[in-house]
């Protein structure tokens, strides 16, 4: 394979530039155009050590950092080779242009990490949970993707296929024996694939948490003109960001800003107050609430304390409840009068309930999952390779005892093959090349 190089940091000026080389002949084109004084050529380098020199260039020189890692000890499984130069648009430019002169070709997105890939280094569901890990807006999102990174989620696809092969050797060594054997060959594979059953779906369950966890949980904030909902968003974001006055119908539209609770991203989107208006504006406004109050992931129903919740009210929270909204009931202005007493009492003025408020948000949509040390999908790829998994052992599970041991043998290869599209297995050159088009240029 050709020797590639890119610049690895991103295109702007900064402290730090890097130039990176993946190839066999990373080493020798780096002797071509780098000096030390440690060394007689970088050739000889020393791998994993850091040398201090000189990079020069056809236009100019700098003083740099260069580094050589040894094949299959570096990121890519080749040999690679890392220059730091000052952080300059141009200045990083050159350095990689003469990179280029000596014989490297320019590397694709992602080229790094898919030679990584192909090279053994990396699982394909380890690879996405790279770029996952760069992309990721909370620190809950960066769990899971440094988890992903990591093998959890591979490591726990190969232990599955691992039991599926036992199982299909198992099976398939019984055909040649009498039939006594083939019966306990079958109940053990039965035990096996009720298993995997059990474990697969708690894998595609936690996709639900996973989308939270990757995409962040939105919370809407619904309820009658002047209850406080502007007051309570300003109040979970810690400054005043909507307009708060008494007079009713002051926010017309939507507004969204996001808070991080315990890792986890909320979206808060403060809403117009839900009331028959004969203003055109505010209608619109109202049917956007209404529309937030039923897709958001949770939503937020809020109702002032010092009085009784009304017909309106009650006819709102049970059209909610009735579509299937996830729902906290909150009182707010409990450090007014309390005469309605049925839901989480908050104040958004003196802040009274606000941080149990968080906690129950957080707790409604993700519960205990976020710290369990179980994998999360956070994947469609990976939890659609899950869920053809599961039919082809559940027609297995079927054809068991009904069927001849060669279709449940069939069904069996074909669960392996589904969960070796995670790993990277059986996954198409196509499924390959368009997960590492996504990345960033230089990884
Ligand atoms: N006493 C008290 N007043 C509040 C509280 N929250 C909001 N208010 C007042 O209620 C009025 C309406 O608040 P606002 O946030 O605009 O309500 P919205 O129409 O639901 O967005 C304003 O005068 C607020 O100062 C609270 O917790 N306690
Ligand atoms: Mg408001």
């Amino acid at each position: 394979m050709k020797t590639i190089a890119t610049i690895s940091t991103p295109m702007g000026s900064g402290a730090i530039g890097i130039v990176r080389m993946s190839g066999d002949e990373a080493k020798t084109i780096a002797s071509k155009m780098f000096d030390t004084k440690k060394l007689k050529s970088f050739e000889d380098a020393t791998p994993n050590f850091m040398y201090y020199g000189r990079v020069k260039t056809d236009s100019f020189e700098d003083t740099c950092l260069a580094v050589y890692f040894q094949a299959p000890v570096s990121y890519t499984g080749e040999d690679v080779v890392e220059f730091q130069c000052h952080g300059g648009v141009r200045l990083v430019d050159e350095v990689l242009k003469q990179c280029l002169k000596y014989g490297a070709v320019i590397a694709d997105k992602g080229e790094f990490t898919k030679r990584a890939f192909l090279n053994g280094k990396m699982a394909l569901s380890d690879c996405e949970g790279v770029t996952d890990m760069i992309t990721s807006e909370s620190l809950s999102a960066l769990k899971a993707s440094s988890r992903l990174m990591q093998g959890g989620v591979s490591s726990e696809i190969k232990e599955y296929q691992k039991q599926l092969l036992d199982s299909i050797a198992e099976l398939e060594a019984s055909l040649d024996y009498p039939e006594e054997m083939e019966d306990e060959s079958k109940s053990n594979c039965g035990h096996v694939l009720s298993f995997l059953t059990q474990n697969l779906q708690k894998l595609v369950d936690s996709q639900k948490v996973g989308g939270y966890i990757k995409q962040g949980v939105t919370v809407g904030i619904v309820g009658q003109t002047n209850v406080g909902k502007s007051s309570l968003l300003n109040r979970l974001l810690g400054r005043d960001r909507a307009i708060v006055t008494d007079v009713a119908g002051t926010t017309r539209d939507t507004l969204e800003e996001c808070i991080e609770y315990k890792g986890v991203l909320l979206r808060l989107v403060d809403t117009a107050g839900i009331r028959e208006t004969d203003d055109e504006v505010e209608a619109i406004g109202v049917e956007r609430s209404m529309d937030i109050a039923k897709n958001s992931d949770l939503t937020l129903f809020v109702t002032p304390s010092e009085r009784p919740m009304n017909d309106e009210e009650r006819a709102l929270e049970k059209s909610l409840a009735d579509s299937g909204v996830k729902m906290i009931k909150v009182v707010n202005k409990c450090d007014l009068a309390r005469v309605d007493t049925e839901g989480l009492a908050i104040s958004a003025k003196t802040g009274q309930g606000i941080d149990e408020l968080k906690e129950k948000i957080v707790d409604a949509v993700i519960g205990q999952s976020i710290d369990a040390s179980g994998n999360v999908i956070t994947n469609r790829r990976h939890a659609q390779a899950i869920e053809q998994a599961l039919e082809c052992i559940e027609s297995a599970e079927q054809a068991l005892y009904s069927q001849p041991t060669e279709c449940v043998l069939l069904d069996l290869r074909q669960a392996y093959f589904e969960l070796g599209k995670i790993t990277g297995d059986s996954a198409s050159e196509d499924i390959i090349d368009s997960i590492f088009s996504k990345f960033c240029l230089g990884k």
